[in-house]
């Protein structure tokens, strides 16, 4: 028994109550969001918030799409609110909305006091409509036990660099992560707009254009104080081989993160556009190598990496592969792997793997109020999982304290990622 603990201490025969206090501590314990696409209020029109942007999520688009009889061109041309109503009419009226994407849109309408069972969009709207966006923020935050969220932050993007360049002072609630896609899976283009920029970039990946990347990476670390660099890979990425990818990422990122201190983050395994029509509803999943991963982790010790993996069928190997490498951090249920059952599945196995060396989950919000649901539905599961771990422990004889609790449920939900992050 752990003589310097308080609170309770829980052994054999207090199973119950250990379980309770599992779940309830889970609940409590706030967390570290590492990866949304929510954006600071400055950002204007990027953080989108309300029932409209919920409904039309891509999720629940793509799932629209399947069961109406509505062209895609027809869809895309409906304002937004059109879009909502049709959405609520066919995937929450006319059929029971039990697919997870559906259930959390009333999971965050009822946390946020709204009556789910009144079925009244019109009262939604209303409600949406009175909250004030700042506010309103701290409010859904509240509800989501979430203390801060890392949000994804294009360089190229038109509708985000003005608010950088405007000298944007940051915000405790939100975090920058510096996401460079375009810089590694649409080189030419990028290229381009270095030039634009006034970046000293040629055509050939040579030295002086490696310096000029180099460069642009370094401004925009600084300028966003970037918790880690990331890019979404295909599932057929490919370490060392003859591209740009590989050459700017040798030669400019992984230096460039190394130097920074900060972690490198990998999402591998979309296809982007298998079905084009549905627009950002329209990327598919495959199944990936990790021979790249272990090339990056072997290769590049003074690189921190963190990564997931989208398909289903790499997260076992993704676990081994973490057990070799300490500068790899595996994260988050990614996308299509946002839903209960296989967060059960991966979480139980990260968790047996690699102990409290992980994080279990992200958001990927991108509505402010999925928070709520994404997180409500994954501490479910993620308390689960840790009481059924701890039951485990107090059958052999251990005991547990409150405190041991409170400190591992803190690990998991965002302490193993400062402390990576910051190592
Ligand atoms: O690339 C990403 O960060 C993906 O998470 C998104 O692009 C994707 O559209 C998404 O929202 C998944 O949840
Ligand atoms: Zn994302």
């Amino acid at each position: 028994m752990a003589a310097t603990s308080t609170g309770a201490t829980y052994g054999r025969d207090q199973a119950d109550a250990l379980r309770a206090a599992v779940t309830r501590i889970v609940t409590d314990t706030p967390v570290t969001d590492i990866h949304t696409h929510l954006y600071a209020p400055p950002f204007g029109e990027l953080l989108l918030f309300g029932i409209d942007e919920l409904l039309t999520y891509h999720y629940l688009v793509a799932e629209l799409l399947r069961v109406s009889n509505v062209s895609y061109d027809a869809f895309w041309a409906m304002p937004k609110p059109a879009q909502a109503d049709l959405v609520w009419k066919e995937l929450f009226l006319e059929r029971s909305p039990i697919s997870e994407a559906c259930r959390g849109v009333l999971t965050a309408l009822d946390r946020l006091g709204l009556d789910t069972a009144s079925r009244s969009l019109g009262d939604y709207r209303a409600w949406f409509r009175d909250r004030d966006p700042n506010a309103h923020i701290d409010a859904v935050f509240a509800r989501a036990n979430i203390s801060s969220a890392v949000m994804t932050n294009d360089p190229f993007d038109d509708l985000e660099r003005p608010t950088w360049e405007a000298g944007y002072a940051g915000d405790p609630r939100f975090h920058a992560a510096l996401r460079i896609d375009p810089l590694l899976n649409a080189w030419p283009a990028a290229n381009r707009r270095l030039s634009q920029f006034g970046y000293d970039v040629g055509g050939s990946i040579d030295t002086p254009t490696i310096n000029g990347v180099r460069k642009f990476l370094d401004d925009r670390i600084t300028r966003m104080k970037a918790l880690y660099m990331a890019v979404s890979l295909p599932p057929d990425f490919a370490f060392p081989e003859d591209s740009a990818r590989a050459k700017l990422l040798e030669h400019a990122v992984l230096p460039a993160a190394r130097d920074h201190h900060i972690p490198f983050a990998l999402m591998v395994g979309v296809t982007r556009q298998v079905n084009p029509a549905l627009r950002l509803a329209g990327d598919g999943v495959g199944y990936a190598s990790l021979a790249p991963l272990h090339h990056l982790c072997a290769h590049f010790p003074d690189n921190k990496f963190m990564t997931t993996y989208l398909a289903r069928e790499n997260q076992h190997e993704l676990c081994v592969a973490a057990r070799k490498f300490r500068n790899l951090l595996v994260f988050g249920c990614w996308w299509f792997l946002n839903n209960p059952s296989l967060i059960d599945e991966m979480t139980r196995m990260r968790i047996e793997m690699l102990g409290l060396s992980v994080v279990p989950q992200h958001s990927d919000a991108r509505v402010l109020e999925q928070v709520i649901y994404k997180w409500d539905h994954s501490r479910t599961v993620i308390a689960q999982v840790l009481a059924d771990k701890f039951a485990d422990l107090v059958r052999s004889g251990w005991t547990v304290t409150e405190d041991e609790i409170r400190r591992d449920a803190a690990t998991l939900l965002g302490g193993a990622f400062w402390d990576f992050a910051r190592r």
